[in-house]
């Protein structure tokens, strides 16, 4: 299996922490999405990362789809609960904070925008997705160590991976002041060498 991925992505750091925790064997195969000959389009019409490429050449995407195949390919460690219940929980987790990272990036992506032709009113909404989000995953951990049930899953994963995101490109915002529940748990998230090693560098 051949994952397509950039290391800034927190979508693919999802599915690279996941193949970790799952001591799943990928090949990464590292993409420039602006490259012209860029491969994702062949292997996914939206062109988005990350893509899982199959051994038979199939390809499955997005970052959810994956995760839930990858958690099943071995019973070790599930990190989607098999209890229904707890699994809606963890989903709704990774909803919201995928939903935060669609977010930040749609704002830094118009801010990329020359001055004169960003939409001021557009990065305002984004941004205002972003703190209500922020708020939400912050209340909604409280004192608990890991998201659902106190058990590291997915859920985990993923809220480390938005706040990943914000390290890289939001320092501005002091959310580690702002959200200190979420401060803690990204200090743990940081000492799982899955986490840790998949975190992303600036380009
Ligand atoms: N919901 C998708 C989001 C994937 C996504 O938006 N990836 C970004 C990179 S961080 C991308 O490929 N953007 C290129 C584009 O939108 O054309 C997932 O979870 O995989």
């Amino acid at each position: 299996m051949k994952l397509l991925y950039s290391n800034t992505s927190p979508y693919a750091r999802k599915v690279r922490v996941v193949a970790v925790e799952k001591r799943i064997d990928v090949t990464m195969v590292p993409v420039v999405l602006a490259d012209p000959d860029c491969p994702v389009k062949d292997h996914n019409p939206l062109g988005k990362i990350p893509v899982l490429i199959l051994a038979d050449g199939d390809s499955l995407y997005d970052s959810r789809v994956i995760v839930e195949y990858l958690d099943n390919r071995t019973p070790l460690a599930h990190l989607i609960p098999q209890d229904h219940s707890a699994k809606i929980w963890v989903r709704r987790w990774e909803a919201l904070a995928d939903g935060v990272c669609d977010a930040a990036i749609a704002a830094v992506l118009e801010g990329r925008r020359p001055e004169d032709a960003q939409d001021t009113a557009a990065i305002a909404k984004q941004l205002g997705k972003v703190e209500r989000g922020l708020k939400a995953l912050n209340d909604d951990l409280g004192n608990n160590k890991w998201c659902v049930n106190d058990t590291f899953s997915l859920a985990d994963i993923a809220l480390g991976c938005v706040l990943g995101y914000l390290d890289l490109r939001y320092q501005h915002l002091d959310w580690k002041q702002q959200y200190p529940n979420l401060a803690r748990h990204y200090v743990a998230m940081l000492k799982r060498p899955s986490f840790k090693d998949t975190a992303p560098v600036s380009n």
